[in-house]
């Protein structure tokens, strides 16, 4: 005995409580299937040390409804992971949702019988007419393969699996793998009660200091009142923040006036310090200034000159790898129980029972082992559910040379299948909710479509290898593609096709081209006729 829906949704984060709120508000029937025992996503699954957003709450949160914008009090100019949660529980329970999922139940596997979608979860089958993926871009952990791993004998975490109750570091030797945007949350918490701290660090990263605080109730009532503005600048930007990018020609500013500038964007900090510097992403004359900025305050923030250098990217420009912010990173390797090992010089070669060997031979002992070391970013998510297309290929074979969609939201052989911030969708690279709000409304917006005209669709190769070419090319445009080790570019992942996977072409622009496709009737899309209506 099968459940039946007419959308199954995979994932009960921000993208899938979204979207079956939305599909609700559409008279559509939906049924969402979440692995964890809770909704949250990224922000069930992240409780690591530190853990916290890196877009300000005013606006990393839902734009749908204005009563839930005016009701919700942030506390924080950046969000923690435990008030993200319960923003997110508040939503499910305000708009009752949860009637509509279905918790620890995890996707084993989706294949197409006749046409319909049979998904296989640990908890029975599900039938569907059509399947939304709303499995996030960053929930995939990456665990390196490091030989003895199985032999250690202290206790090992992946950051993005973090167990619930909390892991207790007090007095104890922690060893972190790992310096992106959560490495860098988590070494200042975890060195305030380590006994010792040793980070492994294998790329040195830029990262702007966040200037955190409470939000102050005047601030929050402000933007309260100005949600409107607020949203009107984020819809029209190229990375859904509202911040309106700078005018100012740095290059053609004086050196004291550029330091100025400069200065007070570090000052003001977090993202904001990306919008006071225009075309930084873009020119390599601009970025040069900027990364020469922030390397020159790595050596005045890090007391030991040799640690500062270690410290210091120079393989790559500055924001080309996601950029961290940060609650005082480079300062606590000032702290006398804080070392830094650099594993480009001398690799891990070994975990040991007693803790890690580099290929020097020398020893690390240490109770705790972190693995903030990323994820297999945004294809890794989809892969990983066992998908089934039209004529019984796999989504791993489809995507044998790199992962391949039409605007990130559908798969060529994959009828009715949507997928919110997938590859080849701008969502890394903006605010997330903003992001998944409009991909969200436009597969909505398109399964009413494809109900009312008792249609089924998938997009045509064509358009798919036309949208690839689009993706290359305004990668191509930035200087994203020049930072070796991304994610972006699947870097990360031994054996990950290389292939730039988010568009850099701007959300807004993407927006439009969204709009576009939808307003001219899809024509990306092969629309067939159901068998059943003929
Ligand atoms: P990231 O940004 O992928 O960072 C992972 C870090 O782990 C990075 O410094 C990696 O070095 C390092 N890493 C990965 N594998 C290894 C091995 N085998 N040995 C040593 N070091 C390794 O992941 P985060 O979780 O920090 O951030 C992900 C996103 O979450 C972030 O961008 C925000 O969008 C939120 P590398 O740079 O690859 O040399």
């Amino acid at each position: 005995m099968s459940n039946d829906a007419e959308v199954v949704v995979i994932g009960a984060g921000f993208a899938g409580l979204y979207m079956l709120h939305r599909l609700r508000s559409l008279g559509v029937g939906a049924h969402v299937l979440e692995a964890a025992d809770g909704v949250g996503g990224t922000w069930h699954a992240n409780r690591y040390p530190g853990a916290r957003c890196d877009s300000e709450s005013y606006y990393y949160c839902y734009s749908f409804s204005p009563e839930l914008e005016q009701e919700w009090a942030w506390t924080e100019r950046y969000p923690g992971q435990a008030e993200i949660l319960s923003y997110l529980e508040h939503v499910a329970d305000r708009f009752d949702l949860r009637r509509d999922i279905s918790f620890s139940t995890r996707v084993t596997g989706a294949h197409r019988d006749g046409e319909r979608w049979v998904v296989e979860t640990d908890r029975g089958t599900w039938t569907c007419r059509f399947l939304v993926t709303a499995v996030g871009c960053l929930s995939s952990a990456n665990v390196p393969d490091i030989p003895g791993l199985e032999t250690f004998t202290g206790e090992w975490h992946h950051t993005g699996r973090w167990p619930a109750d909390g892991v207790d570091v007090t007095g104890r030797r922690v060893g972190v793998v790992g310096t992106g945007s959560t490495g860098i949350q988590a070494i200042p918490v975890l060195a305030e009660s380590a006994g010792h701290l040793t980070v492994f660090q294998r790329t040195a990263n830029f990262s702007i200091p966040a200037r955190n605080a409470p939000l102050p109730p005047e601030e929050a009532a402000a933007y309260k009142d100005d949600y409107a503005a607020i949203r009107e600048v984020q819809q029209a930007s190229t990375n859904g923040h509202p911040f309106v990018v700078s005018e100012v020609d740095v290059l053609a500013l004086p050196d004291d006036e550029r330091r100025d500038l400069f200065e007070r964007a570090w000052e003001r900090g977090g993202l904001r310090f990306r919008a006071a510097v225009r075309d930084v992403l873009t020119d390599e004359a601009v970025n040069d200034t900027a990364s020469d900025f922030l390397r020159a305050k790595i050596h005045e923030i890090v007391d030991d000159p040799a640690t500062a250098e270690t410290l210091t990217p120079r393989d790559h420009p500055f924001a080309t790898k996601r950029p961290p912010i940060d609650t005082d990173y480079f300062a606590t390797y000032n702290r006398p129980h804080v070392s830094l090992v650099d594993v480009r010089a001398d690799p891990i070669a070994a975990i040991t029972p007693d803790g890690v060997r580099l290929a020097s031979g020398a020893e690390h002992p240490l109770d705790v082992l972190v693995f903030a070391t990323g994820f297999d970013a945004l294809s890794g998510p989809l892969l990983r559910l066992g998908l089934r297309g039209a004529d019984g290929q796999e989504l791993a074979d489809a995507w044998a040379e790199g992962a391949a969609t039409y605007l990130g939201l559908g798969i060529a052989g994959f009828p009715n299948l949507f997928t919110i911030t997938g590859p080849g969708s701008p969502s890394v690279l903006t605010n997330m909710p903003t992001s998944i709000e409009q991909h969200v409304d436009w597969i909505a917006d398109l399964v009413v479509h494809l109900r009312d005209a008792d249609l089924d669709a998938e997009p045509t190769p064509e358009a798919q290898e036309r949208w690839a070419e689009h993706v290359r090319e305004a990668a191509d445009a930035t200087l994203l593609p020049r930072a070796a080790s991304s994610w972006y570019l699947g870097a990360n992942v031994p054996g990950k096709p290389r292939v730039f996977l988010p568009y850099a072409g701007g959300f807004a622009r993407y927006r439009r081209i969204c709009d576009a496709e939808a307003e001219a009737g899809y024509p990306g899309f092969a629309l067939r006729a159901r068998r059943r209506a003929a």
